[in-house]
């Protein structure tokens, strides 16, 4: 059994591997059809870019496919940086100028202050069905000092208030349990086998 995901952040595909092998299903990603084309991710809000990147794949493929479109929303930000999270420091961006941007904006706010919750909106596509989507959010607050090795994004920053850790302090499992991506993805679990027969 394989599943395809519309994706090709790497720190994603390693998240949903973990998820779905556990369920006995093989993950494939973008990086495995490296001539499909990218999809612009023109959407205003996660849904609608999640619902673009998997409703393009699978209409090219006709067959199912998952897309993940999530985020940090920060309160101090004004919910930035949200649906921009991966290109927060500009194009091209990554991780490392990422967080930095965010460090820099976040500058002199106390910590009572820096609270924020990372966001995942699943869509599940399929020829001929109106797609499944589910959502889930993971609370803390941004830290002033990365720390951590494992996860990837905003993760080093990140402070899970009931573990006083970094998201890249926890081991894998314990993320996929409590994180946004993990209690999405438990919510599709629930749904996607009846939708797919349907
Ligand atoms: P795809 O569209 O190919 O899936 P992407 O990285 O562009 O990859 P998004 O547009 O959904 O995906 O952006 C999500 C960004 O939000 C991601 O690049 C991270 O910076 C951040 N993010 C999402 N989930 C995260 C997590 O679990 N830990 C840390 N950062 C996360």
């Amino acid at each position: 059994k394989v599943i395809v995901i519309a994706t090709r952040n790497q720190g994603k595909a390693k998240e949903f591997a973990a998820i779905f092998n556990e369920k006995g299903y093989q993950v494939k990603t973008l990086l495995d059809y490296p001539d499909l084309p990218e999809v612009e991710e023109t959407g205003k809000t996660f849904e609608e870019n999640a619902r673009l990147k998997a409703e393009t794949i699978s209409a090219i493929l006709k067959q199912p496919v998952l897309a993940d479109d999530s985020g940090l929303i920060v309160d101090a930000l004004n919910g930035m940086p949200g649906i921009y999270s991966a290109r927060f420091a500009g194009q091209p961006s990554n991780d490392a100028s990422n967080n930095a941007k965010l460090l820099h904006e976040l500058t002199g706010i106390p910590q009572e202050k820096r609270t924020a919750r990372f966001h995942c909106t699943l869509a599940f596509a399929a020829p001929d069905k109106d797609s499944l989507v589910v959502e889930d959010e993971w609370e803390g607050f941004v830290g002033t000092i990365p720390r951590g090795e494992n996860g990837f994004g905003y993760d080093p920053l990140f402070i899970v208030s009931e573990e006083g850790k970094t998201a890249a302090e926890l081991s894998d499992e314990t993320k996929n349990k409590l994180s946004h991506r993990g209690k999405a993805v438990a919510k599709l679990k629930q749904e996607w086998e009846e939708w797919l027969k349907k």
